[in-house]
């Protein structure tokens, strides 16, 4: 049945066991898993499809810089051994293709209300429920809540003066038309040269008659070197698939079963150094950082992989001021999230492609016609703004979500994210995250994380169902003790250096935290693990 075709009060009345806030990977697998549990649970989602980042980031270039036999579900070998990727770094279109097999093949449309956006979420102490209200004004119950709303979900405009004024055509990549956009024939301006930005360049410079890219700050950035999927390489996989899937979950600092270094980069020769980057910049992608286990932790060792970096750029790009403006020094490689090309350096050797420092001299402001800086002003028809998002914490703020007493997480978060494992919050009884801050989520592959993190919330409800309990909550005792350990973690590496959106730090007024937690995807689901064998220890449970 479709859901919108009940009538306003039959859906006010509406009961669930578990309502789920989003319809992207985690909400898909939290659905199919719950299903399994003979639970009554559906999803309410804000586009009008699947798929999540994948769904909205429909950018030029927009492709995953995790690789594809890496970047999709274990939870099915039927499913991992039928799927075929196209190509070794697979694009946009082909994973929301993938998240729309997934919808189709569990059935799971049928619980997915599309087109509408949760605005509230209430827990009613007496009957320990959670009630959700649509922006359609559609309300409902449930015994649990589940926030699958990803990590970079709410795209953010820059404050910068005159914004509204443009005449011309403004894009965010976090919000791109669906139709795509034909920058022929078009002089184009990009602020940011973030992922979404590296990407894109070196696509909308083949199209636009030219392309000035606005940077404030340089970014690392690796080869991709992607290709068409090796027969050979995907038949070596599928082979060996239970294993290397067990390997990421289990050993790994991120999620990504690969070529992991084990000594530190101060330990060997400069010439051997030399050759192991050199080796990892020739295979292409994130492999690169992981050449030795202390780059994220030791400055001195970090300055050689960063070194080698810069020199790449200055030899790949031809004008020396150019190389010197693309090449980073204000913070450690690797801090702020590493970037993965295809030709972003080379983008600059073309005629019709500008690079302009707005550190040295910022923008003023956006005009009817362009983009005035402190000494230039510039016309576009076209302004991208390739400018991140509200990261972790944006969107849960954006509802108006409240625990016991009326509680408002973003008063209890006006601090910083406070969260016991990621997964849950003190005060908000039988509300959970996937990959919420204080877990691995964004430095990790997601789709490892959002299974550990789905796994935990199903085995949990299953738990308390069978238990005939009705809620559990976080102690604050467990969730102080856990942010304390985030923190230690954070602060024992490099990344807190970085002015990054990890730290809050893109938001003017965000509390400066090191949100995601560090210690590891392999660790950190050990100690998930645990604490549930444990009684959920940590937990109350009534
Ligand atoms: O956003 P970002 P993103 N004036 O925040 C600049 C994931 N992702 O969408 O660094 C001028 O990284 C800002 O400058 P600065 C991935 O996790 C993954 O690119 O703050 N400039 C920066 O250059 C990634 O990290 C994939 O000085 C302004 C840029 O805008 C995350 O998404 C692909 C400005 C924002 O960069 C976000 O990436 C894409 C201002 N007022 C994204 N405000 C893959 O899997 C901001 N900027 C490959």
């Amino acid at each position: 049945m479709n859901l919108h075709q009940r009538t306003p009060a039959e859906r006010d009345v509406a009961q669930l066991d578990v309502v789920i806030v989003g319809a992207g990977f985690a909400g898909l697998y939290l659905l199919h898993r719950l299903r399994g549990l003979g639970l009554t649970a559906r999803a309410y989602e804000a586009g009008s499809g699947v798929g999540g980042t994948w769904f909205w980031n429909r950018y030029p270039g927009a492709r995953c810089d995790v690789e594809s036999m890496q970047y999709s579900f274990s939870f099915d070998d039927e499913l991992q051994q039928s799927w075929k990727w196209s190509e070794r770094f697979a694009a946009q279109p082909e994973i929301l293709q993938y998240a729309n097999h997934i919808a189709d093949r569990y059935d799971l449309r049928r619980d997915i209300v599309f087109n509408t956006r949760i605005t509230a979420a209430t827990f009613d102490e007496s009957s320990a429920t959670w009630t959700v209200t649509t922006d359609r004004g559609e309300r409902v119950t449930a015994r649990y809540c589940v926030m699958a709303t990803g990590c970079l979900s709410t795209a953010r405009l820059p404050n910068i003066k005159g914004i509204a004024s443009f005449q011309g055509a403004t894009y965010h990549t976090g919000h791109w038309p669906h139709e795509g956009v034909d920058f022929t024939g078009k002089t184009v301006g990009i602020i940011g040269t973030g992922s979404s930005a590296i990407q894109s360049i070196p696509v909308i410079a083949e199209q636009a008659k030219h392309l000035t890219v606005f940077q404030r700050t340089p970014n690392f950035s690796i080869p991709s070197r992607n290709s068409a999927m090796p027969a050979a390489y995907e038949a070596e996989w599928k082979d060996d698939y239970p294993t290397r899937r067990q390997r990421a979950r289990e050993e790994t600092r991120n999620g990504i079963y690969g070529d992991w270094g084990q000594v530190s980069a101060l330990e060997v020769s400069a010439g051997d150094r030399r050759a192991e980057y050199e080796r990892r910049w020739t295979k292409g992608g994130l492999e690169f950082m992981y050449a030795y286990n202390d780059l994220g932790l030791k400055k001195e060792a970090n300055d050689t992989a960063a070194e080698f970096v810069r020199e790449k750029i200055r030899e790949i790009v031809k004008d020396p001021k150019t190389a010197e403006l693309l090449c980073p020094y204000s913070y450690p490689i690797g801090t702020k999230r590493i970037c993965v090309d295809t030709n972003y350096f080379e983008t600059f050797n073309r005629d019709n492609v500008t690079l302009v420092d707005i550190r040295s001299a910022p923008i003023d402001e956006i005009t009817p016609h362009g983009v005035r800086t402190q000494d230039t002003e510039y016309a576009f028809d076209c302004l991208v703004f390739a400018t991140g998002f509200d990261a972790m914490t944006g969107t849960l703020e954006a509802m108006n979500i409240r625990g016991r007493d009326g509680l408002a997480l973003r008063d209890e978060w006006a601090a910083g994210p406070r969260t016991y494992l990621g997964l849950t919050v003190a005060g908000f009884p039988n509300m959970f995250l996937v990959t919420g801050p204080g877990s691995p989520s964004v430095l990790s592959n997601m789709i490892v994380s959002i299974e550990q993190h789905v796994d935990w919330i199903t085995d949990c409800i299953a738990h308390l169902t069978q238990s005939g309990s009705a809620s559990i909550e976080a102690s604050r005792d467990a969730q102080d003790a856990w942010v304390d350990h985030v923190n230690e973690r954070a602060n024992a590496t490099l990344y807190p250096q970085a002015a990054s959106w990890y730290m809050g730090a893109n938001i003017p007024g965000k509390p400066r935290i090191f949100m995601p937690y560090i210690g590891g995807v392999g660790n950190y689901r050990k100690i998930c693990s645990d604490i549930a064998s444990d009684n959920y220890r940590g937990f109350a449970i009534e």
